[in-house]
């Protein structure tokens, strides 16, 4: 059995973590498998957007846990540089938009793992924890990069230091994520999004997260001329070409994703 499920369905590839007895929690094997599905899924043309969900009644419990021995010193620097650091690298240079179905908990990296994806949804009953502190840890996979930008920094040293766990309305409520769905919705809802997006200019999406996610750390000057570089690249696609036909023609556009 995978630990990671994939189906390609009308140029949407659909991801799921399936160790669902585990909570689909991340052992090496399914963190090694999860980088060779993304790195697939950036390389398949016909592949123009990525779903990534769980198996069951978790997303991700984060780390297994039991992949440690109390007694022995783990190396954190080699797990961390071998197996989440290369994930959230994927996440940020898929040339393809991904959205994370959150359907049920997310905890430690599994929480940090869906707040790296372009888009995040999640079921009502899903819920969030930085799970980190609780076992003397320090939030990875990004958590401290993503959170406090996502949320501002009080709240997201609150929840940070003190674990509490946030429920997906709330999540939704401080802009944690995009949206919270009734459970029964989410793969509907999921699914809606996927579609549109794979109908729209995928390069320009890509170029667009390339802009937003180096708008961290330029400054204005730097981002100026960062997007008037990316804008000189959208200008040469095909998709620009028909966007442009498509609105004086008064139709539909056509986009293929070129
Ligand atoms: C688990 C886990 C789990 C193993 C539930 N592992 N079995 C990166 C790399 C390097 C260093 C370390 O850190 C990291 C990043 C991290 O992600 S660290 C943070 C790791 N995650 C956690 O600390 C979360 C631990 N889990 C929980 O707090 C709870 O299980 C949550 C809140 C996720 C779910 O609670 P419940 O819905 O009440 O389920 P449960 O606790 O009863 O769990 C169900 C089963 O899953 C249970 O096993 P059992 O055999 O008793 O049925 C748990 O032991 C197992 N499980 N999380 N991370």
């Amino acid at each position: 059995m995978s630990t990671i499920q994939f189906e390609l369905k009308n140029s949407i590839g659909y991801v799921a973590l399936n160790r669902p007895e585990k909570l689909n929690a991340f052992n090496r094997e399914m963190a090694l498998e999860l980088q060779d599905r993304l790195l697939a899924c950036d390389e398949e043309e016909s592949l123009r957007v990525v779903v990534l969900t769980g198996m069951g009644r978790a997303f991700s419990a984060g780390q297994d846990l039991s992949e440690f021995s109390t007694t022995a010193r783990p190396d954190f620097e080699t797990v961390i540089g071998e197996t989440y650091n290369p994930i959230i690298r994927l996440l940020k240079t898929i040339r393809k938009p991904v959205i994370c179905a959150v359907n049920g908990i997310a905890a430690g990296a599994g929480a940090n793992v869906a707040l790296a994806c372009d888009i995040v949804v999640a079921a009502s009953s899903a819920s969030f924890i930085q799970a980190f502190s609780k076992i003397g840890l320090i939030p990875d996979s990004a958590g401290t990069f993503f959170l406090p930008r996502l949320i501002g920094l009080q709240k997201a040293t609150a929840l940070m230091m003190l674990g509490e766990k946030v429920t997906a309305a709330e999540a939704e409520k401080m802009g944690m994520i995009y949206a919270c769905y009734e459970d029964g919705e989410l793969e509907n809802k999921t699914n809606q999004l996927a579609e549109k997006l794979a109908s729209m200019p995928t390069t320009a999406l890509y170029l667009t997260r390339k802009a937003l996610m180096e708008s961290s750390s330029n400054s204005l000057e730097e981002q100026l001329e960062l997007e008037k570089k990316l804008q000189a690249k959208a200008g040469q696609t095909r998709d620009f070409v028909e966007g442009v036909s498509s609105f004086l023609e008064k139709r539909n556009p056509l986009f293929t994703g070129k």
